[in-house]
């Protein structure tokens, strides 16, 4: 709250943190508004998709073969509509759309930033009415003007400026992160704003969650297996077993554990050596979020925010949460590497 105790919303939070950066234009703090008007919108949809004909899958699938919700395409639609007007984006990649697209207006196509996004995270999701997510990421452009191209997109996660995610759950919050702490913003219906909630979010070292789909158990490695088993036994130094709550919506699962402390897995398998989740625009986001909360997030044996990204819609294994809880997580894989290397 400030002086006259009143609610602030994100627009005012956002011109108030342009302070963080010395030489700001405000361009940056236009976008994330940008991002919070298109975030409006799509929750609208959200709230009353039992109630119009917005249920349910389009019949196609998405480059990733998987069923798209007229949700998922509402989503991305409004994402690009708000980004396209808002002048501060000059490009936008999107899990649903193969190809990056270039915003080539007036007032965009010289615009400073590229935008990575997942317009609607764990749609599949919509239909039983649970939470689901919009997750975007933030880069500065590497080319100076014109058409966007793929080297401002393939950028390490370290180099976002900005990242967050929008939750449609019991309330509507929006949490982003510019690299100065992760702040969360709660939607106030009643005067359609998101005010600030959570300032300075910091995630606890350690928790007694963990998220994974077990089902996947016989496809893991040895040492996720191995972790998975540490995770249930009595733990008199720690209060294990721990639970496993696993809502199958990554937006869901990372905003519980960086509120309450835990971690969240979504490891390589046999069938998916590479993970399911994507690196650009569902961990990287995630990744600076978890850091710049005190947290970790690592691929398995690196920092997700370090890895070189080849191409707009790669996978990778994801870990991340809890300091201390990642940092077992790497444990149990380097003993399995020095039990594999004999
Ligand atoms: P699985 C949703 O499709 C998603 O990308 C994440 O939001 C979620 O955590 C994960 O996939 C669920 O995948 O294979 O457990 O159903």
């Amino acid at each position: 709250m400030n002086d006259t105790n009143r609610a602030i919303t994100l627009d005012e939070f956002v011109i108030l943190r342009e302070k963080d950066f010395p030489h700001a234009t405000g361009d940056l703090s236009k976008l994330i508004r940008d991002i919070g008007l298109a975030a409006k919108i799509i929750n609208r949809e959200v709230n009353k998709a039992g109630l119009v004909d917005i249920l349910g899958t389009t019949g196609s699938n998405n480059i990733q073969g998987e069923e798209v919700q007229k949700l998922d395409i509402f989503a991305n639609h409004e994402m690009i509509s708000f980004l396209k007007s808002g002048g501060q984006c000059a490009g936008i990649a999107s899990e649903e759309m193969e190809e990056f697209i270039s915003v080539d207006t007036m007032v965009s196509r010289n615009a400073k930033y590229v935008v990575c996004m997942d317009p609607l995270d764990g749609s599949s999701n919509i239909d039983v009415n649970v939470s689901i997510g919009s997750i975007f990421s933030i880069y500065g452009r590497i080319s100076e003007i014109g058409p966007v191209t793929s080297e401002d997109f393939l950028q390490k996660g370290l180099k976002q400026v900005a990242a967050g995610y929008v939750i449609y759950g019991s309330s509507t919050m929006l949490v982003y992160t510019t690299g100065f702490g992760v702040h969360g913003f709660t939607l106030d219906p009643s005067i359609g704003e998101f005010c600030l909630s959570h300032k300075n979010i910091k995630i606890p070292e350690d928790g007694c969650i963990y998220s994974i789909n077990q089902g996947y158990y016989a496809q893991f490695e040895e040492g996720i297996k191995a972790y998975i088993r540490y995770c249930q036994e009595l733990g008199s130094d720690t209060s294990r077993p721990y639970s496993l709550r696993y809502i199958g919506s990554l937006v869901a699962d990372f905003h519980r554990n960086l509120i309450k402390g835990g971690i969240y897995l979504y490891p390589r398998t046999t069938t998916a050596p590479n993970g399911k989740l994507r690196l650009l625009y569902e961990c990287n986001p995630m990744a600076l979020l978890a850091e710049q909360a005190g947290g970790l997030a690592i691929d398995g044996a690196s920092s997700i925010l370090s890895l070189q990204p080849e191409t707009l819609h790669e996978r990778t294994p994801l870990i991340i949460g809890s300091k201390r809880m990642v940092e077992k997580v790497k444990e149990f894989l380097l003993q399995e590497q020095e039990i594999l290397a004999g």
